[in-house]
């Protein structure tokens, strides 16, 4: 009939629970269409007709925040335990979002703690950018963008089904660049080719990845965006079919969507941290080189590794222990032969400047005999652990053996966890913590008893996850945590563990904890950094992280990295010295390594490959005062550090799914080499001009390694929005500089604590227009709130007409000491005239072309052409 005629690509799937016969589908009052090709993965047999019955809209009512609406149904669904009646309000929250939710008015379901503040929205929004209008019957709602009456969301397209453990809703798209819905392996534009993802946290490298990410941003392909965020922390699966269209379905909860209407990326992405909150404010070490292995057995082996590196000149803030440290794999202890020493130990990286962090898995474990392990016997005592279903400690297997897991939604369990850490660190004075394992991980499937057989562990539905069940690699779901069952939380016990790792460290060290979590949840970036668990070491995985990175930029977590070199098997060397320049570009630089892997830190590789990973990664360190002002930027004002070139460059359809290339912020364009055996690298430079990097840092390499590269000319492009292809040599990583940007540098050192009291260097790319600017935040880099208390320096830089001028907006005495040591102009035609500092005059500024250098502070500047 006509109910059914429908084009393939938008046909919305009846069967999503099973495969149903023609008789089982039209039993649901579904079209029944078999296709020439197979149903796995293609297009649907069975599918919903126009206008499928559902819910019935009543009235819309005013309310304090919106409109209020009540839905009900006449007939059930065909799915177990209908709620047959559904409230709505509309929540009009700014001019960029509108809140909208269904809940069940009867009685209350589960919603997420957490991860919203108190809705930050007013009443009497005064012409918003969207549109809504309502479907009554069947119910859907239809979202525009007002401007242009584009119809960003419509959900009329398909039922809006709401069972206790079925909640499905579909909608059309506005576009087919969606980017979001992590965590995957994916290019930064999903497949929409009949396509799902599902959002279930697991430990493992596999359709469902280590954290949920419930939000996506659409381009609108004119340089528009808008963005949408459900809330919900259930198992869910996305469906994406080519109409453009998406479905989601998820098994508990409610439906509590935030739409964000930009208009630009960047704005959406902004909109989107409002409500999940801004990212936190990283320590000014953490950026430096972090350097770690599974497999440093003893500390006499991890000090070899910080001498090994401190001989090969190659900058390292951070050294790391893994699992290794631990006595008998018990977290809060350690090996008393191997790690005896691991208190001096710690005391001596801190005489070098270093930092030290180690691993803590959330698993206790439970089997050590009573009155030997504080931890456990102290939690025991103190309720602090996730109970089953019949109220006994669930009991899984980790790495020390059978564990009890911590439930980090009881207060309670805050305070524990806060306890184990002081003493711990009152021994062993590490300076961050990384929380691996979390989400949570078990290598029992539920727990050493299994799991009981009921609806919650075996539900009408069970997202497309690996193993088949939600209790697979994890808890029973059906376990009890203070806030609500495993079920419910599961997607969130990440999330809940950075909060009270990040708490503990805060009061236990009253500096800015660094937290490295592997699980993740929309919020976990006020908390906490990421990498993006065991990557391969393998050519593949080194071009995936890119995308994987840029995308926890858009989800709120900045701080985020991959595994440099690769985690799983041997790297090469080719391919550790491409991934090295690669991780000197992420926001969060690691080497990390498996146990059983050839060895992969930079001084195991021949002179070459050291020379090549140390330009990169002083090149990084000469860049630290730009990215932590990156940094500051995110904090205060919720921009991106890591950036796809879409959200700076959203006009330009040849930027919508770049992902082999990014930005640092708005003015550096990283073009890394991905392929093995590559020595060129074709990039797209967006419209303008543009100042190749190479070749400038070796100056300040001279400074502290001496180590000499040869200095040639600067490279100038001018580029109409194309492709050009680069020499990228093995000790190359292309770096471009956009016209009219300031790029504050400081010279590098082998540690942050060095180089931090180093001179300052700009580079100051000068715009066709004959124009440049910069800033840099500067603080002491660890305190907490600088931003929020005023305990910070921020200077603007200004190049107009050769003359660069600098403002101190703010000082508080940080840069005390501090010189500007050498400023390099590029694009100029002609030798500099003046030199303003503080918006004074520099008199005894003086250029001279044959020596570059001039008589007082401001040391040498280079001249290029402008093309
Ligand atoms: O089951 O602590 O992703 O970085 O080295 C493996 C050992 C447990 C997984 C982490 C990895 C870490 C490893 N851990």
């Amino acid at each position: 009939s006509d109910q059914c005629g429908i084009a393939v690509e938008s046909r919305i799937d009846c069967g999503r629970d099973r495969s149903l016969s023609r008789a089982d589908c039209e039993g649901r009052g579904c079209c029944y269409v078999p296709l020439p090709q197979s149903g796995l993965g293609g297009p649907p047999w069975c599918f919903y007709p126009v206008r499928y019955p559902g819910y019935k809209m009543g009235p819309l009512l005013p309310t304090e925040k919106g409109q209020r609406a009540t839905l009900a149904r006449s007939e059930p669904s065909y799915l177990p335990r209908d709620i047959p009646t559904l409230q709505l309000d509309v929540m009009p929250e700014t001019l960029g979002r509108l809140h909208l939710t269904l809940k069940d008015p009867a009685s209350p379901r589960y919603e997420v703690p957490f991860v919203t503040s108190q809705s930050r929205g007013h009443k009497d929004i005064q012409n918003p950018l969207y549109d809504v209008d309502f479907q009554p019957d069947p119910f859907g709602f239809i979202v525009r963008r007002k401007s242009n009456g584009r119809v960003l969301l419509n959900t009329t397209i398909g039922p809006l089904l709401f069972a206790d453990q079925y909640l499905q809703l579909s909608t059309s798209m506005a576009s087919s660049a969606i980017s979001g819905l992590g965590e995957h392996y994916t290019p930064i534009t999903l497949d929409l080719n009949w396509s799902s993802v599902s959002l279930w946290n697991r430990d493992m490298a596999s359709a469902n990845l280590y954290g949920s990410h419930p939000f996506f941003l659409v381009q609108e392909g004119d340089g528009q965006a808008h963005g949408v965020f459900l809330l919900n922390s259930n198992a869910m699966e996305v469906f994406l079919q080519p109409a453009p269209a998406l479905t989601w379905v998820t098994v508990g909860g409610i439906l509590d969507f935030y739409i964000f209407l930009g208009p630009s990326p960047q704005s959406v992405v902004q909109q989107y941290h409002e409500v999940i909150g801004y990212p936190m404010m990283p320590p000014y070490w953490s950026l430096g080189f972090h350097l770690c292995r599974w497999g440093y057995t003893s500390t006499n082996i991890t000090r070899t590794v910080v001498q090994l590196m401190r001989q090969a000149k190659i900058p390292l803030d951070v050294q790391w222990n893994d699992l290794d440290y631990a006595d008998q794999r018990r977290v809060f202890t350690f090996d008393p032969q191997r790690f005896g020493d691991l208190p001096q130990m710690v005391e001596e990286f801190h005489q070098l400047g270093m930092k030290y962090v180690l691993i803590l898995d959330p698993g206790i474990s439970s089997a050590s005999p009573p009155g030997s392990y504080k931890p456990f016997d102290d939690g025991l005592k103190r309720g602090v652990f996730i109970k089953n279903s019949t109220g006994q400690i669930l009991i899984g297997k980790v790495w020390p053996g059978p564990t009890a897991f911590p439930d980090f939604t009881n207060p309670t369990t805050q305070d524990w966890w806060m306890d184990c850490i002081r003493v711990f660190h009152s021994k062993v004075p590490v300076d961050g913590l990384w929380i691996d394992m979390n989400e949570p991980s078990n290598f029992v499937q539920g727990s050493v008893d299994g799991c009981p057989d009921s609806d919650l562990e075996k539900p009408p539905y069970t997202p497309g996850v690996i193993g088949g069940q939600l209790n697979s690699g994890t808890l029973c779901v059906s376990a009890q945590q203070y806030l609500s069952n495993h079920y419910n939380l599961h997607n969130l016990y990440g999330l809940t563990e950075a909060i009270a790792t990040h708490r503990a460290l805060l009061k236990v060290k009253s500096t800015r904890p660094f937290v490295l979590s592997r699980s993740s949840f929309p919020g976990l970036g006020r908390f906490s950094a990421h990498w993006t668990g065991d990557v391969r070491s393998d050519w593949e995985q080194l071009r995936f992280s890119i995308p994987g990175v840029l995308l926890f930029g858009l989800y709120g977590i900045p701080l985020v990295g991959a595994d440099v070199c690769g985690f799983g098997g041997d790297t090469t060397e080719e391919l550790c010295v491409r991934w090295t320049q690669l991780g000197a570009f992420y926001p969060f630089m690691r080497n990390h390594n498996d146990r059983p892997n050839a060895p992969q830190e930079p001084y195991v590789f021949s002179q070459q490959a050291q020379d090549a990973m140390r330009t990169a990664i002083t090149l990084r360190y000469s860049l630290l005062p730009f990215l932590y002002t990156l940094f500051h930027h995110t904090h205060s004002s919720s921009s991106t550090v890591a950036r796809p070139l879409f959200l700076e460059f959203p006009t330009d359809p040849n930027c919508q799914s770049i992902d082999r290339q990014f930005l640092w912020g708005s003015s550096l364009l990283i073009s890394p080499v991905l392929e093995e055996g590559a020595v060129q690298v074709t990039a797209y430079l967006p419209p303008g001009t543009w100042y190749s990097l190479h070749n400038v840092i070796p100056p300040l390499m001279l400074y502290i390694l001496n180590q000499h590269i040869p200095s040639n000319k600067i490279q100038t492009y001018c580029s109409k929005g194309q492709c050009i292809l680069f020499p990228a040599p093995l000790d190359t990583i292309n770096v471009h500089v956009r016209e009219g940007s300031i790029i504050p540098q400081q010279v590098p050192a082998l540690t942050t604590t060095a180089s931090r009291r180093n001179p300052f260097t700009l580079i100051v790319a000068l715009s066709v227009g004959n124009w440049a600017k910069g800033e840099l935040f500067w603080d002491d880099g660890e305190s907490l709130d600088t931003f929020e208390h005023g305990h910070y320096s921020y200077v603007l830089f200004f190049a107009q007409e050769v003359q660069n001028r600098v403002n101190f907006v703010k000082l508080n005495g940080s840069l005390d000491g501090l010189v500007l040591g050498e400023v390099r102009v590029f694009g100029v035609q002609a030798s500099p005239t003046a030199v303003w500092a503080n918006g004074q005059k520099v008199h005894d500024f003086s250029y001279s072309p044959d020596t570059k250098v001039c008589n007082k502070c401001l040391c040498f500047i280079l001249i290029f052409k402008m093309c």
